[in-house]
């Protein structure tokens, strides 16, 4: 099988945010085409893959991308034209080899992540299935089931929630379409409640109320009632989850949580008094990227009940899931392709967190566009859940959206 590779052009685009981003054609010789874009994260661990930005202070507040977009179309470019658009691996190990470096540092994981996803596209374009059919072939049959951030807080809101993303998992439906539905409900009755109450329904980066809420537990409160206002039951139906993103409120071997100077112990503590207050099947985040003690101890308490998950902490990196799994210090990994870089590296990562019996959760960034990239890998690698923000808000309900699509394409 052979499609070769024609041209590979990079531009500068928004994000979700209004902040530049890259998107990328890679045109076959069959004139087919394969489109991709980057997203950026906020609450940025130190173990992802280098995102280049131009730091020009005149142009975009030092964000613009110009340079990450000159790196694909003259660096990558020249020597992926010619290349056969089906070997994905090669490709990708090539880009990482004329990068150079362990982080991509050189040429940047936003400019090298939009190339490799766009020649998959292509790929899929180019035979004529979908995207989630080409990488996960005739295997690919379930949907996971999303996880919604409906209320929004830490350093995606203006707020004072120190938790960044309040979830409602939907997980007893029998289909994405039914889970959705009632993750919408829930959504719309949050929206009154909050009204009711005089408090904003003004939405956060990811499309979640970012209510000025008293504390963490009016929230779950404020969740479960939503939740049964719509007519459906907490825990048996809709489940909850968080995240908490704690790298953003650790400083200094300390967590800096409502108010209070707290240790990785007390924190765990205080997660494992609201599970058992409130029907939490997941907690992301719960401790600080490095402090593999707090992991430990999170996941000794909790690990048999819920999902302890890594963000920050693992960085989507198989090394760093490989010390993770040895530490034993989570049960849970979120896998975000923009943390390491290429689609090839994203399947490693999913590959061996699967084999060693990881839960896996496709996720979003904060900063989005409407690329539903995400959606079609999700059901091609057999992931657990995917998190793709609220049900407001189109880059993120352009994931859902191509679930839907899916579903109904499988049926
Ligand atoms: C997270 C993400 C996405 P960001 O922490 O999980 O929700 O946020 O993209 O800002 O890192
Ligand atoms: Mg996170």
């Amino acid at each position: 099988m052979e499609t070769l590779i024609e041209k590979v052009v990079a531009r500068q685009i928004l994000d979700s945010r209004g902040i530049p981003t890259v998107e990328v054609d890679v045109v076959l010789e069959n004139g087919k085409v394969g489109r991709a874009s980057t997203p950026s994260g906020l609450s940025r661990g130190s173990h992802e893959a280098f995102e280049l930005r131009d730091n020009l202070a005149d142009f975009y507040a030092g964000r613009s991308v110009w340079q990450a977009v000159n790196n694909v179309n003259v660096v990558l470019a020249e020597k992926i034209v010619g290349m056969n658009v089906f070997r994905q691996k090669e490709i990708d190990d090539l880009m990482i080899e004329l990068d150079g470096t362990p982080d991509k540092h050189r040429l940047g994981a936003n400019a090298i992540l939009p190339v490799s996803l766009a020649v998959a596209r292509g790929a899929a374009e180019s035979l004529e299935v979908p995207l989630y059919r080409y990488l996960g072939g005739i295997f690919a049959t379930g949907i996971p089931i999303p996880m919604v951030n409906v209320l929004n807080g830490g350093a995606h809101a203006d707020n004072r929630l120190d938790i960044q993303e309040f979830m409602l998992v939907p997980h007893s439906f029998s289909s994405f379409a039914d889970s959705l539905r009632a993750t919408c409900e829930t959504f719309y009755s949050l929206k009154r409640i909050l009204h009711e109450r005089g408090l904003s329904t003004n939405v956060g980066d990811e499309g979640g109320f970012a209510p000025d809420l008293e504390s963490h537990e009016e929230a779950f409160d404020l969740l479960i009632q939503a939740i049964e206002s719509a007519g459906y039951l907490p825990e048996r139906q809709i489940s909850l989850a968080i995240d908490a993103a704690s790298n953003e409120f650790f400083e200094d071997g300390a967590y800096y949580f409502e108010g209070a100077k707290r240790t990785a112990k007390e924190m765990a503590l205080m997660f494992e008094g609201w599970t058992q207050k409130y029907p939490i099947c997941s907690i992301e985040d719960g401790m600080a990227q490095d402090d593999w003690l707090g992991w430990l101890f999170l996941n000794e308490i909790l690990g048999d009940k819920i999902m302890i998950v890594g963000d920050d902490l693992f960085a989507s990196n198989r090394l760093r899931i490989e010390k993770g799994v040895q530490k034993r210090a989570a049960n849970a990994v979120l896998v975000k392709p923009n943390q390491v870089g290429t689609l090839t590296e994203t399947f490693e990562s999913i590959r061996f967190s699967q084999n060693n019996g990881l839960k896996i959760i496709l996720s979003h960034r904060s900063g989005e566009t409407i690329d539903a990239f995400i959606a079609d890998l999700s059901v091609a690698v057999h992931a657990d859940y995917i998190k793709s923000g609220s049900v407001s808000r189109t880059e993120r309900t352009a994931k859902y959206n191509q679930l839907f699509r899916i579903e109904s394409d499988m049926s």
